[in-house]
């Protein structure tokens, strides 16, 4: 819930409400002042991607499902922008699919643990992991605060969803041979290029398609589960999203040299 109104109509609408549930989030101290800025760089990137889930995003997403079904001890990550976001539909997967959620910070404060924990819960979790009175470990060669991991989550898991991260712990998971996925708007970036399953869309509407998928698949045969990541190439799937981005400038670059008053009335805010 956000303290603005934004009129049905406005042409932007979906994206200015996503944006005051970020800020919402900072006030509550659910998201870090950083994590403002990381919302600006991922909206800027679902400009270029259309602000549409693509259907190699859907693909991505289904892979990353099947990949959570067939892990023997599959966690969910969360930071404060994913809980601010998207805390229903990471409760729902998590439900769906037995992965734990656990919480995880770059910029740790206890306060924000609290309001992070506190938002989970009244989303409908039953357990979150990863608080600081829970047994931890730390991953070796990370440095910031995300090195501290829950000794009955990421440190023995051996696949991690990890929305929006940093590039040196999706580095750092891989290296201590973790199966990483995650939901990164920005096709180039480290986490992007170095988990194993990378879902190029917005998490607001990447949880849901990937709710979906858990839900058309909680009674898949591992066979089937198999196939479908066998199937799914990251790498391909990865060049795919850059070369959308690229169709979708040429597309409007070409708007606007056709009918440049049309296009200013269409892409304005
Ligand atoms: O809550 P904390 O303390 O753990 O901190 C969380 C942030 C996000 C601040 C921290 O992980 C961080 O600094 O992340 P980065 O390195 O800025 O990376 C965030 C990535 O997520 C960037 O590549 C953004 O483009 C991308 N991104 C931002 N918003 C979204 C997004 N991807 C998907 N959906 C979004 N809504």
């Amino acid at each position: 819930m956000t303290d603005i109104h934004v009129p049905p109509d406005h042409p932007r609408r979906v994206s200015l409400e996503t944006r005051h549930r970020i800020i919402e989030g900072h006030k509550k101290h659910i998201v870090a002042t950083a994590g403002l800025l990381a919302h600006g760089r991922g909206e800027a990137f679902d400009y270029m991607i259309g602000e549409t889930t693509t259907d190699v995003a859907k693909e991505a997403a289904q892979a990353t499902v099947a990949a959570m079904f067939l892990a023997e001890w599959p966690v969910i990550s969360v930071n404060g922008n994913a809980c601010s976001l998207v805390p229903d539909e990471l409760v729902e997967l998590s439900d769906l699919t037995g992965a734990p959620l656990e919480i995880n910070l770059f910029y740790y404060r206890k306060e924000r643990e609290d309001a992070i924990l506190r938002t989970l819960m009244e989303a409908g979790a039953k357990k979150v992991l990863g608080t600081h009175d829970r047994p931890s470990e730390t991953i070796p060669e990370l440095s910031s605060n995300r090195r501290k991991v829950d000794s009955e989550g990421i440190a023995k898991a051996d696949f991690v969803l990890v929305p929006l991260e940093d590039g040196d712990r999706t580095e750092a998971l891989r290296r201590v041979g973790k199966y990483v996925a995650t939901i990164d708007l920005n096709p180039m970036s480290r986490t992007a290029l170095y988990s194993n399953l990378t879902i190029v869309d917005n998490i607001v509407r990447a949880l849901p398609v990937m709710v979906d998928f858990a839900r058309e698949l909680a009674d898949a045969p591992d066979k089937e589960l198999k196939d479908i990541i066998d199937s799914f190439d990251n790498t391909a799937n990865l060049r795919q999203s850059i070369k959308l981005i690229g169709e979708h400038l040429n597309d409007m670059a070409r708007q606007a040299d056709r009918h440049p008053q049309k296009f200013v009335d269409e892409v304005s805010d």
